[in-house]
């Protein structure tokens, strides 16, 4: 999802010399492939959005995956990005990686000041290594690699697998398909309590090639929209998108994960950058997004 929205961003704006490989074709967790790789292809300007990502219950399962396949991409990329003298690098981490219980809105500051959320630790260290892999090149090596750290995100090219998905995502294809099949109820996660915030993929990316642009420091920086809403808030907002009348079934068996975590994204606004899309129209655009390629995304 990301990693599509990026390449839409710079076609859009005007580059045609970019390299892309899909996982098929190259698996970045392989150390002499991607070595090989990057001493082919010389890359000068790198985003790295490859990851293996996923919603609550897909971190939590496979905690192992989460951890490995995610310390390998990065130390394999920015590794290698390094070697070949990569002349800047963007690493994209997650909201996971601050502490469970910290003060809201999440400042870049509060980064291991405290526990992290159970269910996602494993994503959330390999993410931190992440960050502290482009401090420490840049520190030791002089490389201009920085670091964004995303809130939840949606768009084209989501994960619509119910269990391995993020929330969203998942509510549109459950209140989708009970409308179609008239189910008098759908089934939601949790106690409808917690507080997330919502960026448009196309907005990150957007600000992926603002920073590319113009930031160079070493201190990361938080990318989202300010705002949050309660995950019944957005269950509601999305049965309204999809159109279905029935109710909503609140299963307290599945884990809330972290109560809420609220980007302060004060610092990316003095740099100049703000999001575009609002919650309401971006549910909308991928709402017919799913409906234009739901043979695609539901297997
Ligand atoms: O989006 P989500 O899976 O991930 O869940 P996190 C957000 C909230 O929505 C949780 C609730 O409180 C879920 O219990 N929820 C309700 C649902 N219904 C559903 C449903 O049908 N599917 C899903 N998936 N959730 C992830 C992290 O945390 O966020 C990752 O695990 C990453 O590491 C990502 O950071 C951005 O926001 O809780």
């Amino acid at each position: 999802m990301v990693g599509s929205a990026i390449v839409r961003k710079l076609q859009a704006e005007g580059y045609s010399n970019i390299i892309i490989r899909t996982s098929s074709e190259l698996d970045l967790r392989n150390q002499a492939a991607v070595a090989d790789f990057f001493a082919d292809e010389q890359p000068e300007y790198v985003f790295l959005a490859a990851a293996k990502v996923g919603g609550i219950l897909a971190n939590n399962i496979y905690r192992a995956e989460f951890l490995y396949d995610n310390l390998m991409i990065e130390s394999n990329i920015i590794h290698s990005s390094y070697k070949s003298g990569v002349k800047k690098l963007l690493f994209l981490g997650s909201s996971c990686i601050y502490p469970k219980l910290a003060p809201q809105p999440l400042k870049e500051e509060y980064l291991l000041s405290g526990y992290l959320e159970p269910t996602n630790e494993p994503y959330a260290i390999a993410k931190i290594t992440g960050i502290k892999l482009c401090e420490a090149y840049r520190s030791q090596y002089g490389c201009n690699f920085i670091s964004a750290m995303p809130t939840n995100l949606y768009g084209p090219n989501d994960n619509y697998d119910l269990q391995g998905s993020h929330v969203l995502p998942a509510l549109i294809r459950k209140f989708h398909e009970a409308k179609l099949n008239g189910q008098s109820s759908v089934e939601v996660w949790g106690t409808g309590a917690p507080r997330r915030e919502f960026l448009h993929a196309d907005d990150l990316a957007d600000a992926c090639f603002f920073l590319m642009q113009h930031y160079n420091d070493d201190l990361f920086v938080n990318v989202g929209t300010g705002e949050d809403v309660t995950i019944r808030e957005l269950a509601e907002l999305v049965k309204e998108t999809v159109g279905y009348e029935g109710d909503l079934y609140w299963n307290t068996e599945k884990p809330d994960g972290t109560p809420r975590k609220l980007m302060d994204v004060s610092r990316l606004h003095t740099l100049g950058w703000k999001h575009k899309t609002a919650l309401r129209q971006g549910l909308e655009m991928t709402y017919q997004d799913f409906l234009a390629n739901e043979v695609l995304y539901v297997e």
